[in-house]
C-alpha cells in the first residue's frame, strides 16, 4: 500500500508516494522530482541481460532494472525512429501528432508537448543527442542535438541554432553534454533531461575501446534465423534481410584499400567503396563526423586483419550468411558497451550529486531491433522483436516498485506518466495513459488498464521495404493488416506461436477469433481516431 503526499509546487500540487509499512519514507521535506529519461536508437531487449542472458551482459543497465521495474511488455506505436520520439514526446498516435514516417515527416513544433507541459508545470527541460524530427526542438529551455542521424565519432552537434563539432565518440560526447548541463544547475527548479543516444543504430560502429570485444563469442544462431516466410508475403516482400540486404562493406565494414571486396549474393552493391564509413584522413585533420587519423590507425588495426580473413575465406551461402550474422552481432554488441558504460557515468553522476533520491531514470530504446530474427536486422513491423522495446524506470530512493510490470504499457504513455509522477495535470487530448499506478503495485485489471494496444507503421514505399501496416495486440493475440500495394492479414496465436511464423488468417476454426479481433481493432481506430481503415 502507498499513500500519496500533496505539497504546493510551482502553484500545482506534487503527488509524492512513499512507502508504507515502516519502511522509508521521504524526507521530511520532499525534493520536487526530477526526470532523466534515456532512451538509445534501436536497443533490442535481446542486447540487456536483465532481458534476455544470451548475448551480453549490461550491469549498468541491469541495476536500474534491479533497483526499479523492467516492463515485460512494453511496445512502442510505430516502430521508427522520428515516429518513436514524436509519439513520446506527445503522448499520442502517429496520425494525431502528424509525425506518420522519417522520410517526409517534419515535426510540427508548435503543438503540445511533454517538455512544454514540463515547463509550464516550473520545471527545467533539455534535449540532448538525437532528435530527428527535423524541425528546431521547442520546449527546451537547452538543446543540443546531434544532425540527423549523428555521426559515430566526432559528430556534428546543433546546439541550440549554433553547429560544435565534438571530438570524441558519440555515446561518450552525448553524455558529456549531458551531465555538464546537470552541473550547471542551479536553484531549486526540477529538471526533466532527454539524454537520447544514437548508438546502436546502424551502421553499429564500436568504440576503439570495445573493438573485438565479442570476437570470442559465438553467437547462437536464431531458430527463425532461415525463416521461408511461407504463409506470409509483407515478411517476404521486405528489404532487411542479414543474408539478401546487409552488406558486408557497409554494415560490416569489410572494404580493403583497394576495394576489391564484393558483395557476391548482391551485386548492385559491390559499387560501395571504402570510403563509405571508412575516412582516411590527411593526419591530424578533423572532418566532423570522420575518424581523425588516430582513431581511423586504431579501426585499420582491428579491421584490416579481420578483411584480410575474410577475403581469403571467400565463403558462400550459408556459411556467408552466418559469417554475417555473427560480424552483425560483434559490432551491434560492442556498441552497447559503451551504452552501457555510459548509463553507468549518468548513475554515478546522479548518485556523487545526492539525486538518486529525488530523480527517476527511465531506460527506453524508439523501438526493438530483430537481432537475426526471421533473418532480419532493422525494425518497423508489427512482429514482436520490432514491436516491442526495452523500458525500466527506477524510482527515487524510497519508493518500492515491483519488480517486473507485466501490463501492456506503449510509448503513448510515457508523457501522462511522467506527468503523473511529477504532480502535474494530464490533458486529456493525451492519448496514451498514465502507468503511475502499476509502478504504486495496482493491479491492472482493479484499474482498468487497456488489454489491448494499437498499432500503425507508414513508411512505404521506402528504404527496407515495409509495406504500411497496422493491427491490434491483445495478450494473446497479434492482428495485422497490411496495405497500400498489398492487402494482406495476418493473425498469430502469441502463446503457441511466439516466433510468429503460422499465420493463422483465413485458416479454419478462426473465423469468430478473426471477427471479434476485427472489431476491437475497429474500436481502437475510433477511439485513437485514426482515419485510415483500408
Ligand atoms: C537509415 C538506415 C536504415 C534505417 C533508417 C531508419 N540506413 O536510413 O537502415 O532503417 O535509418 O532508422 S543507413 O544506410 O542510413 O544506415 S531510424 O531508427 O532512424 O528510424
Ligand atoms: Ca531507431
Amino acid at each position: 500500500m502507498s499513500k500519496k503526499i500533496l505539497l504546493p509546487f510551482g502553484g500545482i500540487p506534487l503527488i509524492l508516494t512513499a512507502q508504507s509499512c515502516g519502511e522509508k519514507t521521504p524526507a521530511e521535506q520532499p525534493k520536487p522530482l526530477n526526470i532523466v529519461y534515456i532512451m538509445c536508437d534501436d536497443h533490442s531487449y535481446q542486447t540487456i541481460s536483465c532481458y534476455d542472458r544470451r548475448y551480453m551482459e549490461t550491469p549498468n543497465i541491469d541495476r536500474l532494472a534491479e533497483e526499479g521495474t523492467r516492463f515485460t511488455n512494453s511496445f512502442v506505436a510505430n516502430s521508427l525512429s522520428g515516429p518513436s520520439r514524436a509519439c513520446m514526446l506527445t503522448g499520442k498516435h502517429s496520425h494525431k501528432n502528424g509525425f506518420t514516417n522519417n522520410e517526409h515527416g517534419v515535426f510540427d513544433g508548435s503543438q503540445q508537448t511533454l517538455p512544454k507541459l514540463l515547463q509550464e508545470g516550473g520545471y527545467l527541460t533539455a534535449m540532448v543527442g538525437k532528435w530527428h524530427l527535423v524541425s528546431d526542438p521547442t520546449g527546451f529551455d537547452y538543446w543540443d542535438i546531434l544532425t540527423g542521424q549523428g555521426d559515430y565519432y566526432n559528430p556534428v552537434f546543433i546546439r541550440e541554432g549554433e553547429r560544435v563539432v565534438r571530438r570524441g565518440y558519440s555515446t561518450d560526447v552525448t553524455t558529456d553534454v549531458a551531465l555538464d548541463w546537470l552541473s550547471s544547475l542551479g536553484g531549486d527548479k526540477p529538471f526533466c533531461l532527454f539524454l537520447h543516444y544514437k548508438a546502436p543504430h546502424r551502421s553499429w560502429m564500436p568504440d576503439l575501446q570495445d573493438l573485438g570485444a565479442y570476437d570470442d563469442k559465438e553467437f547462437p544462431l536464431p531458430d527463425t534465423f532461415y525463416d521461408d516466410y511461407s504463409t506470409r508475403e509483407a515478411a517476404r516482400k521486405q528489404e532487411m534481410s542479414i543474408i539478401a540486404d546487409m552488406n558486408v562493406i557497409y554494415d560490416l565494414k569489410m572494404a580493403d584499400r583497394e576495394n576489391t571486396i564484393h558483395t557476391p549474393d548482391n551485386p548492385a552493391l559491390e559499387s560501395y567503396g571504402r570510403d563509405l564509413y571508412r575516412k582516411d584522413l590527411p593526419d591530424g585533420e578533423l572532418v566532423p563526423g570522420r575518424m581523425d587519423s588516430l582513431q581511423q590507425a586504431a579501426w585499420d588495426a582491428y579491421y584490416d586483419p579481420l578483411i584480410a580473413e575474410f577475403k581469403a575465406a571467400n565463403l558462400k551461402g550459408n556459411a556467408l550468411s552466418e559469417w554475417k550474422f555473427q560480424r552483425y552481432m560483434r559490432d551491434y554488441c560492442s556498441v552497447i558497451n559503451s551504452v552501457d558504460r555510459n548509463v553507468g557515468r549518468v548513475y554515478d553522476f546522479l548518485k556523487e550529486h545526492g539525486m538518486l533520491e529525488n530523480t527517476v531514470i527511465i531506460y527506453t530504446s524508439d523501438q526493438g531491433f530483430f537481432m537475426g530474427e526471421h533473418g532480419y536486422f532493422d525494425k518497423r513491423f508489427m512482429y514482436e522483436e520490432s514491436f516491442r522495446t526495452p523500458l525500466i524506470v527506477r524510482m527515487p530512493d524510497g519508493w518500492k516498485t515491483p519488480a517486473d510490470i507485466d501490463a501492456m504499457v506503449q510509448n503513448i504513455d510515457y508523457a501522462p506518466t511522467i506527468l503523473e509522477i511529477v504532480g502535474l495535470p494530464v490533458p486529456e487530448d493525451i492519448q496514451g495513459k498514465s502507468f503511475l499506478p502499476l509502478l504504486q503495485g495496482k493491479d491492472p485489471s482493479a484499474i482498468g488498464w487497456r488489454k489491448a494496444l494499437y498499432y500503425h507503421y507508414y513508411e512505404y514505399p521506402a528504404e527496407h521495404s515495409v509495406r504500411r501496416h497496422y493491427g491490434i495486440r491483445t495478450a494473446r493475440y497479434s492482428l495485422m493488416h497490411f496495405y497500400n500495394d498489398i492487402d494482406e492479414w495476418e493473425l498469430f496465436d502469441l502463446a503457441t506461436d511466439p516466433a510468429e511464423l503460422h499465420n493463422l488468417y483465413g485458416t479454419p476454426g478462426t473465423e469468430a477469433l478473426t471477427d471479434s479481433l476485427k472489431t476491437e481493432l475497429r474500436l481502437l481506430q475510433e477511439l485513437y481516431q485514426d482515419p485510415i481503415t483500408e
